[in-house]
This record gives C-alpha cells, sequence and structure tokens, in this order.
C-alpha cells in the first residue's frame, strides 16, 4: 500500500459536527473553565506556526534538545540494536529523527502523527534524503490506539518521543501513554523521550510568549481552525494570546483570554464569555529528572541513561521496560 493511500484513509473528517473534533471543541467551551485539547493545534497552518516556533529566540526546548542529540548520537545508538524499527511519536518535522537515524542501524522508520498532510511532506523529503531507509508514516493521533505497520511486526523496537510532547498531558495521563507505549512497542523495546525541565520562571515565559508573536499567532490559530472546519464566528480580534508559569503544577498554561463580553455561535449552540474569561489551551508541563523517572517507573519503565545540556534546560530519557 502507498503511504499516501494509507494517511488518506485514515484521516479523519473534521467538516461536520458530528465529528470528534466537533464534539471536543463543545465540550471544551460548555465546560467552566473553559478548555481546549493542545493536539488540536496541528492542523497544517498549526504545525507549520510549530515550525517557525522551533526557530524562535526565546524558545530554547528545540534547540537545546537538537544539542543533546548531537552531542550524545554515539551514546543514544547503543540503545538501537541493527535491524530497529524506530517509532517516533508526533514526529512533525524530522530534524530530530533524522540525527538518530544517520547513527544507528535503523532499518524502518515509522512516523506518527496527527496531521496528515505535513506527515507526507515530511516522509517525501526524508524518502529522498535516505533513499535506503523503509518509512511507514502513520496518520494517527498518537494519543488513541493506533496499530503499528504489520510489515515491522518481527523487529526490535525503540520508540522516540522528543520534543517534551509529554509534557502537554496531566501527568496521570501521561503515566498512562507511557504505560500504552510499553504494551505497543512490547518487551524488549527502548523508549527515547525527551522532557522539559523545571527551570527560571522568567525563561520559561517568554519562550511561550515571544517576542515576534509567532506563538499567539499559533494559540489564536486554533480559533481560526474552528471556525474554518466548524463554521463558528470566533473573532480573533477579541482574543489575545496569555501564558503564565502555575508555579504549584511545574506547567506553563496557555490561554485565549476574551478582551470583551461576547457570544459566539458554534452550530446552534450560543457560547457566552465575560471579558477576561479564558479558554485554556494548553498545559506544558515541566519535570525534574527524577520527577520524570518516577513517572515512568508507574508505567514500568526503568530509566537507562538520562542526558541533559550544560544548563540543565532540558533532559533526554533512555528508558527501558523493567
Ligand atoms: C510541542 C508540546 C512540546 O509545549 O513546548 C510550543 C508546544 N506550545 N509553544 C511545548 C508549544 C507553545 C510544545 N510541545
Amino acid at each position: 500500500m502507498s503511504m499516501l493511500a494509507r494517511t488518506a484513509r485514515a484521516r479523519p473528517k473534521t467538516s461536520n459536527l458530528d465529528s470528534e473534533f466537533a464534539r471536543d471543541v463543545i465540550a471544551g467551551l460548555s465546560a467552566r473553565p473553559k478548555w481546549l485539547w493542545a493536539k488540536y493545534f496541528y492542523d497544517d497552518r498549526g504545525s507549520e506556526l510549530f515550525e517557525q516556533i522551533t526557530a524562535l529566540p526565546e524558545y530554547y526546548p528545540t534547540r537545546t534538545e537538537l544539542g543533546i542529540l548531537d552531542a550524545r548520537a554515539a551514546e543514544i545508538a547503543r540503545f538501537i540494536p541493527p535491524g530497529t524499527a524506530l517509532i517516533e511519536f508526533g514526529s512533525g518535522s524530522t530534524a530530530k529523527a533524522r540525527i538518530v537515524l544517520r547513527a544507528a542501524a535503523v532499518a524502518a522508520y515509522v512516523p506518527v502523527d496527527i496531521s496528515a498532510g505535513f506527515l507526507n511532506s515530511e516522509a517525501t523529503r526524508l524518502a529522498r534524503d535516505l533513499p535506503r531507509l523503509r518509512i511507514l508514516p502513520v496518520a494517527a493521533d498518537f494519543t488513541t490506539p493506533f496499530e503499528l505497520p504489520a510489515a515491522i511486526r518481527t523487529r526490535p523496537r525503540v520508540g522516540f518521543f522528543p520534543g517534551s510532547t509529554i509534557g502537554n498531558f496531566e501527568p496521570p495521563q501521561a503515566a498512562e501513554f507511557l504505560r500504552h507505549a510499553a504494551r505497543l512497542l512490547g518487551q524488549r523495546a527502548h523508549f527515547i523521550v525527551g522532557v522539559d525541565l523545571v527551570k527560571d520562571e522568567r525563561v520559561l515565559e517568554a519562550a511561550y510568549d515571544d517576542a515576534a508573536g509567532v506563538t499567539a499567532a499559533f494559540n489564536l490559530n486554533l480559533l481560526r481552525r474552528i471556525n474554518r472546519e466548524l463554521g463558528a464566528d470566533f473573532d480573533l480580534d477579541r482574543f489575545r494570546h496569555k501564558a503564565l508559569y502555575n508555579r504549584a503544577q511545574h506547567r506553563i498554561e496557555m490561554h485565549l483570554e476574551s478582551l470583551a463580553a461576547q457570544n459566539v455561535v458554534l452550530g446552534d449552540r450560543v457560547i457566552p464569555f465575560t471579558a477576561g474569561e479564558t479558554i485554556h489551551t494548553e498545559s506544558s508541563y515541566k519535570y525534574t529528572v527524577e520527577s520524570f523517572q518516577a513517572l515512568a517507573a508507574q508505567a514500568g519503565w526503568s530509566p537507562a541513561a538520562v542526558w541533559t545540556d550544560p544548563k540543565g534546560y532540558f533532559s533526554l530519557h533512555a528508558l527501558r521496560l523493567a
């Protein structure tokens, strides 16, 4: 089966009000406080904006993690036996995987991403650069159960989950995800996970509220997506991006704040906002090396190695099943 056929088939249609996207949006906007799933940021435009975020001077995670991967590629490769299938959760851009693919004897690369368009263009670029690598993209929401391609059934498996995307889960859901990943990857698997670390609040808040306004555009794009795909009438000029560090919960929160009392129409519903009311659109949890290892242990994963950068901003964990 061709890559395009596979992704086209797995891509859910979200243009009607019975879709899962519609149901999640209606449920979130009917709740108090209002909230939306961060995974819905990543339509094609959102994925592009996120790529721009990763290049911002304030957004340290991507370049810090790339630095760790570069410096430690040989050590990381020791956890990747010859013939491995490398399964990347929420792959986005393949920049990080490329470092691993260059250093280790990976036979098959399975990028899993919710954004089918972005997934396919990245897979096509990678295939051009690494013609001998078997690339098996899976367009799926990795937060819900999905199947691995049958072609990798007999291969050793290593999971790859960089970017601190695990920080988007509430800690109990992060543990549940790690348990699912253990089941999916199986018995002798390793898991390489990138985790952003607790640090100075000013550094954290700047990373999520950049001077150029790219993060603001990324956050507001969610309302644009709801307008386009669900026919809502959010006025993007009457909401603003807000980012704050919640010290008690070790998390950055992103919100969209209503600048006025207003009603938004979505299908047959009217969603009222008071002035200053917010929609909580993302949590990005920060861990210490120890607090993350404790979380992973709850899901059956033991620490095999951990690497950090000189400033202690970011951590990369190699886990194995105990
Ligand atoms: C892709 C979830 C790791 O939390 O840092 C970046 C997303 N949101 N700027 C993060 C994000 C705002 C990012 N993750």
